[in-house]
């Protein structure tokens, strides 16, 4: 079932303030990235507290470390350099896992997770236990609600154990750009008003299931886990940016400032340049929030320019076409009255002020001859015409005058 996320009620609003500084977490509540950043290459995920694995004895190969590539190629991704490393090479059924800290609302509300996964080996198939990131509440002791689960075709949003009727529905094909190797940002948005769960890839379209989460669970009380146990799961897969919203709030992006506010309910952000992201974090915008441009017209000249923030374009005689390319919009050379006010001149309709860059000429935009006066300047005066007739005799008897003295200079040299 397709769901616009956007269009979800937006009833249960709810700012918690105050409440970010109270969890000791290094993902923010009810706002905020954990990106890794902090951490060393190699480093265990048992050393970024709150955060912990579990890994039942005996011994099995499982690690949650920090990583600085993808499939062993150092690369960065939007300014991200740390991510983790999860490899799970399937040592019989034990418990491979590892948990973010609590998320403790203090009252129940809507909570979205967003994260980005990259998937470095392909997942079992057939009827294995499949990898997966899952949120679990609060059952004394916590337990599994609903997730994505990672198959040999794709990945699909699960719903499970308290979260409801076991159910499972595709979410996206494992083949480029949602193949191995490639980074996947999820969302996953879950609705205790209408009692749905939703999920999305890439910011594209959205896939829901219904929930109905155990009367004996803590819809207040939740946590995002990697679950590894059960035979035939071997898995190596990364997981990065991992954010938590609580409440119908997110990331308001204005476009005339490339400024970005997390925390935002959308009524609060409907400005005409403003794009509101539900549940989203500014840190982790894909794309990032910033001015926008567009194509910057110059109705005078005619000149079109790309990529111009609107703040560059906002000329009286200059028009800015947000996200415009030069190529799509219409950008004319405004034309006028040409008036050429030389003794010998006139006054020409529809000419661009380019076309009327006379040194006598004088161009009034948008106006038309019959309403401009273009008077021409009169014919020069006695005065100066005996100037310039003595300027040409004076050329004449000067040539005449180098002339004679060719003529002389040849008879010498004869
Ligand atoms: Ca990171
Ligand atoms: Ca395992």
């Amino acid at each position: 079932m397709l769901v616009n996320l956007r269009a979800i009620s937006a009833a249960a609003f709810l700012i918690v303030a105050g409440f970010a500084s109270t969890a000791r977490a290094d993902v923010e509540h009810p706002f905020g990235t954990q990106t890794f950043e902090s951490m060393d290459v190699g480093d265990d995920i048992n050393t970024l507290v709150p955060w912990f694995s579990v890994n039942t004895p005996p011994e099995s190969p499982f690690t949650v470390v920090a990583a600085d590539d993808v499939l062993g190629t150092p690369t960065t991704r939007d300014g991200s350099t740390r991510w983790l490393r999860v490899t799970d090479q399937d040592a019989g059924n034990v418990q491979n896992r590892f948990y973010s800290g609590a998320v403790i609302s203090p009252a129940v509300a809507n909570y979205t997770w967003v994260f980005y996964v990259n998937l470095e080996m392909t997942p079992p198939g057939g009827t294995d236990t499949k990898p997966k990131l899952v949120i679990q509440h609060n059952n004394s002791p916590f337990a599994n609600a609903w997730g994505i689960e990672f198959t040999s075709t794709g990945a699909n949003l699960i719903v499970l154990g308290i979260g409801g009727a076991p159910a499972s529905t595709p979410l996206y094909p494992l083949a480029s750009p949602t193949g191995v190797g490639d980074w996947v940002k999820l969302l996953l948005y879950v609705d205790f008003d209408n009692n749905m769960v939703s999920a999305s890839a890439n910011g594209g379209p959205s896939v829901s299931l219904p929930i109905n989460l155990a009367a004996t669970a803590d819809k207040k009380v939740h946590r995002f886990c990697f679950r590894g146990e059960g035979t035939g799961n071997a898995s190596k897969l990364l997981v990065d940016d991992v954010s938590v919203v609580v409440g119908e709030i997110g990331a308001c992006c204005d476009g005339t400032s490339g400024v970005c506010t997390d925390g935002v309910a959308e009524s609060e952000c409907t400005g005409d340049q403003q794009v509101w992201s539900l549940g989203e974090v500014c840190g982790s915008l894909d794309p990032s929030c910033t001015e926008h441009t567009g194509a910057c017209c110059d109705r005078v000249s005619g000149d079109c320019a790309d990529g111009v923030p609107g703040s560059a374009c906002d000329g009286s005689q200059q028009t800015w076409t947000k996200g415009g390319t030069c190529a799509a919009v219409v950008c004319d050379a405004a034309t006028g009255a040409c008036c050429n006010d030389d003794p010998f001149g006139g006054c020409i309709d529809g000419r661009t002020l380019a076309e009327c860059g006379c040194s006598t000429c004088e161009w009034s935009k948008g106006q038309e001859c019959a309403d401009v006066t273009c008077e021409l300047q009169s014919i020069p005066a006695v005065g100066e015409w005996g100037l310039l007739v003595l300027a040409l005799l004076l050329l004449i008897v000067g040539k005449v005058a180098f002339g004679s003295g060719l003529r002389a200079a040849r008879r010498q040299s004869a």
